[in-house]
């Protein structure tokens, strides 16, 4: 299914007025205080997130999986769904594959339809967390980490076939995220296990084209629940220093314990030079990989705070991939990524209104009130008319959730392919 721009531009007729007075009111508003409003929109423009390839079917837990119909069973109709979010957000330009679950079998189709649909190839994520069929060695203690060499060479060797991929496609990054660890005390020697993972990523980082980034994924549990060998920011720094330049560290923000203050883990990366980039989504709980913003705005806005401070006062650091990491286990899978970019934009264009210099004086100062009032007051500032506009500028809706239901897509997507396809991914 594609959606032309002179459908979105018809569903935007019912929305125009009102946001043409929303937009001049919060203008008005915004350059009182010295914003240059066409330069926030512009950035909000350029603000581009991948979508997981794994992320556009129905999720599921160990408890059930409730099937949403029309998924896509391809890799060409996964593009096609993006290109479906990206004509109505214009902020889904790439996507973000995971090998062996994605492999393009025509590279070169696959390729001219992504850039017909303005989608750019992100990261590729490597898979050393389940057995492929008549796969010689198992991975059920572990891959890179693995007391076995033969294991380990078969989990570096598949890092390699996913660098090969990504290059044909034109991605420019490796993301690795590994289950290895333990369930029971004493099953695994701790100090074994780092060395034997720190020495893998290094035999893989060997073969990392000259342009390209090792992203290093660190979780602190699920799918082992006593140890996890890459379990949080301060291991995946230490492995992406030995590694080299090109290694840094992805923060899920799903990966973290409870109440963990990860602006602070964000500033710090970004301090040594070593963020290079992110998986959107929120948690109550654990690795619930709920809707962006669903469950801790604030938080989210705190976070996009220190990214802001960073890109402008640590050229240290590399620009960051942004991408989307979420399973949808109630929600229409493209209704969710479109609340998820949403709420993606909002904290970033929020973050934009912070008067850093005036912060930092108050922070010089310990004017603690006085600090709060200026992150507070941006967060307060309803800021969606700037969204709207990034949006309709490159041909968008007004309103992505109410277009995507007035076009019909979802039955749409089901008379084309029926109701009992299955999309590959978690
Ligand atoms: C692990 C993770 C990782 C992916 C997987 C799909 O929890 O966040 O990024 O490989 O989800
Ligand atoms: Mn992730």
């Amino acid at each position: 299914m594609k959606i032309s721009k002179e459908q979105i531009k018809d569903s935007n007729q019912a929305y125009q007025s009102d946001h043409d007075e929303r937009f001049d009111f919060l203008s008005n508003q915004l350059s009182k205080k010295g914003h240059n409003i066409d330069k926030l929109v512009e950035k909000l423009s350029n603000f581009q997130v991948a979508i997981p390839s794994w992320a556009l079917g129905a999720g599921g837990t160990r408890f059930g999986r409730f099937s949403f119909y029309g998924q896509p069973s391809s890799l060409e109709q996964k593009i096609e769904d993006i290109g479906v979010l990206h004509a109505l957000t214009q902020t889904a330009g790439a996507v973000s594959l995971h090998i062996p679950w994605d492999v393009p079998k025509d590279y070169s189709t696959i390729k001219e339809l992504a850039s017909s649909l303005n989608i750019k190839f992100d990261a590729v994520n490597s898979n050393t967390f389940q057995d492929q069929k008549n796969a010689k060695e198992s991975y059920k203690y572990g891959s890179l980490s693995n007391t076995s060499k033969a294991v380990r060479e078969q989990a570096i060797q598949h890092n390699l076939d996913v660098i090969n991929i990504g290059n044909k496609l034109g991605s420019k990054s490796l993301t690795v995220w590994l289950a290895d660890g333990s369930s029971f005390p004493g099953q695994n020697n701790f100090q074994t296990a780092f060395s034997n993972t720190q020495d893998s990523l290094k035999e893989i980082y060997k073969e990392l084209p000259n342009d390209w980034k090792m992203l290093i994924e660190y979780k602190p549990y699920e799918p082992n629940f006593y140890s996890t060998v890459i379990q949080d920011w301060g291991t995946s720094f230490m492995l992406a220093n030995e590694c080299g330049d090109k290694a840094f560290s992805l923060v899920d923000l799903g990966h973290h314990l409870p109440n963990t203050n990860i602006e602070q883990i964000v500033s710090i990366l970004m301090l040594k030079g070593k963020l290079g980039g992110f998986h959107f989504n929120d948690s109550k709980y654990g690795d619930d990989d709920l809707t962006v913003g669903s469950i801790k705005p604030y938080a989210l806005f705190l976070i996009f705070n220190e990214l802001v401070y960073g890109i402008q006062n640590n050229p240290q650091n590399p620009d960051l991939a942004w991408m989307i990491d979420a399973s949808h286990n109630v929600k229409d899978p493209l209704e969710d990524l479109i609340q998820s970019l949403e709420a993606i934009q909002e904290a970033y264009a929020k973050a934009l209104l912070i008067d850093q210099e005036k912060l930092k004086a108050a922070q010089l100062n310990n004017d603690v009130t006085l600090c709060q009032d200026i992150l507070q007051n941006a967060y307060r500032t309803d800021v969606r008319p700037l969204l709207e506009k990034a949006r309709i500028n490159n041909g968008g809706s007004l309103n992505p959730i109410d277009a995507y239901r007035t076009l019909n897509v979802r039955n749409t997507l089901i008379k084309e392919r029926g109701k009992h396809t299955i999309a590959t991914g978690l």
